[in-house]
């Protein structure tokens, strides 16, 4: 299935392909897709790169004494001694006898060193609002939150769950939770009553910070309501602090608390505690293939080590003078690691927007990037693959010049969304650096320096120095240069994640009992003639035809090469001759018109691509894919339509009604020559 966060716990348990079986047969990945284009880096940034080829080596030499190295970039109370204690694998504790507080560097050191003037945040809201807040009133600010968390009562190790927009109170509310130990559980903002009620239920939290509401789509979008229902179902819940956001009429309740109040009574003044480098610092939920998702624990030291240090090495941050932007929202681990610990502890100044890229028009991307002079931004292949299909004369209206290195996550990235990325918004100077990980991984493992490494469209390419991975067939084996199979990770690192919270037995079976001593990430990968990886979309999806293992990825990245295709999603539909035939549904670009010679010449474009094997039996034009709130596809759903099943659970969806636009479209199937 698609990786997605599943609303509820216990809910929304996922069967298997009925006929399909265990996908992952013998038979490793087959490896269809060829590309030949390669991009330095440019001179200037590589000359003045903060992390060059030399990191490679020294890790090499010595992992361990280079994240150490790479601790030293924090501020500790208490230094480190141990690095890494692999006793008990695969419980790892890292720097285990150092104490820090996070909060303190993400925040008061940046004060300390003289930068209490420099912005740490751009607040831009929907409706055009905006708000600019130092370092020196960040610090107030978690400050505040901080001692009104303490007069709630909340102590080192309880639990708060956050429910909030992208607004500053979220990075406050988690730093404020981080200053004074208590872990934070931050549910997405969209996720419903039932899925808000799972989460605190499961990690026991004490208090709930949440908004009236936030600004979504031109409208104010309430947020308290769901809030209401799922505290109503315990007791155990103390506070809900609400934060005022668009001031519509909100039901109140004895236990509730206006952030405004809670905090306007504090100092702002708060010491910040050193706390044990292996205490929580947060737990976010993320779904498995059955049902219940996982809360994932994340620790401080190790934690903040790896955030903090691939921030500073992939994005080439210089602190005084970028502006840096990640579009991920703060209820995913992308905006948890890449717009709170890892940008704030090195001091960056950045971009925290509100809203969706199509309000008021479809531009809004590139005019906050103008209007702030962003220089590095981080976004996810959907939203790339959604400005395609927009046209390349929305971005051309904006100067983007400011721009100097572009990231990408969530999903692999197609070759033709990497090169329409490089073309229309780097215009053709910035590197892209496409990185992989996970919720479990904490930060980013596998991705391009971009002082260093000649890109390839669509390759993540190799593990950042002191990670290691490697590609596996099914018994473990690590596959030659040109093979395919398994993505694993075969030592630990800094910011893994320590278990899942309550419930070591499934961390256990779930990433470590596959291989013995590795770490099963669930994506399927290749590495090409050079030994770069490339990441080929999930276990789950993995495509069975006539005995050989066919990406998703690879057939979606040739269909999205073709200059009608805006975006595409591939699965495989159990068929009696083939065991699994290919099934596309593609959005095509602005322009393209729908007909029959199209779905041809498309399926005739895979079949030379990737070769006969890989040309798909239908291929169905569609106005929208099925996507998960962070951007994922949700093959599982579309899968169900190709087999004329009901559908399985779509309380996931960000639009439910998505659906029905596609089933409409089976009946005009195009099928085999
Ligand atoms: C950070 C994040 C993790 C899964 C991962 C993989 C997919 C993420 C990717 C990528 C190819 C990339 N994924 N980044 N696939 N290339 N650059 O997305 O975390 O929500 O836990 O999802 O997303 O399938 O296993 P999370």
């Amino acid at each position: 299935m698609a990786r997605d966060t599943t609303d509820t716990l216990g809910a929304g348990t996922d069967t298997a392909t009925p006929g399909e079986g265990d996908v992952v047969s013998n038979e490793s990945l087959a490896n269809l897709l060829r590309e030949e284009r390669r991009f330095a880096p440019p001179a200037d940034l590589a000359a003045a790169a903060n992390v060059k080829a030399e990191a490679y080596e020294q890790a090499k030499a010595d992992r361990l004494g280079f994240w150490a190295e790479q601790a030293r970039r924090l501020t500790w109370a208490t230094e480190p001694t141990e690095t890494l204690d692999w006793s008990n694998p695969p419980f790892a504790k890292w720097f285990a006898d150092g104490e820090l507080n996070v909060a303190y560097n993400c925040v008061d050191r940046h004060v300390e060193a003289g930068n209490g003037g420099r912005v740490a945040i751009h607040f831009e809201g929907e409706p055009g609002d905006s708000r600019a807040i130092t370092y020196a009133e960040l610090k107030d600010e978690v400050s505040r939150a901080a001692n009104a968390l303490l007069e709630l009562g909340v102590r080192k190790g309880d639990r708060v769950a956050v429910y909030l927009p992208m607004i500053p109170e979220a990075v406050f509310a988690m730093l404020a939770c981080a200053r004074i130990g208590a872990a934070h559980s931050v549910v997405f903002g969209g996720f419903s009553a039932d899925a808000i009620a799972a989460r605190i239920a499961d990690a026991d939290a004490k208090v709930v910070i949440t908004s009236d509401g936030g600004y979504r789509r031109g409208k104010p979008s309430a947020l308290k309501p769901a809030v209401d229902d799922a505290v109503a179902r315990f007791d155990t819940v103390e506070h809900v602090v609400v934060v005022r956001r668009t001031g519509q009429d909100i039901a109140w309740n004895d236990r509730d608390v206006w952030w405004h109040e809670v905090t306007g009574r504090q100092s702002a003044e708060h010491t910040p505690e050193a706390f044990d480098a292996e205490h929580p610092l947060f737990i976010l939920y993320t779904s498995g293939t059955t049902g219940k998702p996982k809360g994932i624990l994340h620790t401080s030291g190790g934690y903040l080590t790896q955030a903090s240090y691939t921030h500073h090495a992939v994005f080439d941050l210089k602190p005084e003078t970028d502006v840096y932007w990640c579009t991920a929202d703060i209820g995913w681990v992308t905006g948890h690691s890449y717009i709170v610990y890892g940008p704030l502890s090195n001091g960056a100044t950045q971009v925290l927007y509100e809203g969706t890229p199509d309000t008021p028009h479809q531009g809004r991307f590139w005019e906050i990037v103008q209007k702030y002079g962003v220089s590095l931004l981080y976004t996810a292949p959907t939203a790339i693959r959604t400005f395609m299909k927009w046209g390349d004369d929305i971005p051309a209206k904006f100067d983007l010049s400011s721009l100097r290195v572009l990231g990408s996550v969530g999903e692999p990235i197609n070759p033709e969304a990497w090169m329409w990325y490089r073309e229309n918004i780097g215009k053709g100077k910035c590197p892209i650096v496409d990185t992989w990980w996970q919720t479990e991984t904490g930060a980013m493992m596998i991705a391009p320096l971009p002082g260093v490494t000649h890109t390839k469209p669509g390759s993540a390419q190799r593990a950042l120095p002191g990670i290691s991975a490697t590609v596996v067939d099914d018994e473990g084996h690590e596959v030659p240069d040109g093979g395919g199979g398994y993505l694993v990770l075969t030592e630990p690192w800094p910011s893994m994640l320590r278990t899942i919270w309550g419930d070591d037995q499934r961390f256990l079976d779930t990433y470590w009992s596959r291989y013995e001593g590795k770490y099963f990430a669930g994506d399927g990968a290749k590495k090409d003639d050079d030994g770069d990886i490339w990441l080929l979309g999930r276990v789950d999806d993995v495509m069975l035809v006539s005995g050989h293992n066919i990406s998703t990825t690879e057939v979606e990245s040739a269909l999205v090469s073709h200059p009608s295709v805006a975006e595409a999603a591939v699965v495989g539909a159990a068929d009696e001759t083939t065991g699994q035939a290919i099934v596309a549904f593609v959005i095509l670009r602005g322009t393209a018109a729908e007909s029959d010679d199209l779905v041809a010449q498309l399926r005739n474009h895979v079949g030379s691509a990737l070769g006969p094997i890989a040309k798909p039996k239908r291929v169905l034009p569609v106005a929208e894919l099925p996507k998960t709130r962070s951007g994922k596809i949700m093959r599982r759903l579309l899968r169900d339509i190709a087999e004329n099943r009901e559908l399985g659970d779509v309380s996931t969806l960000t639009d439910s009604s998505v659906m029905d636009l596609i089933q409409t479209k089976l009946p005009s199937a195009s099928s085999e020559d």
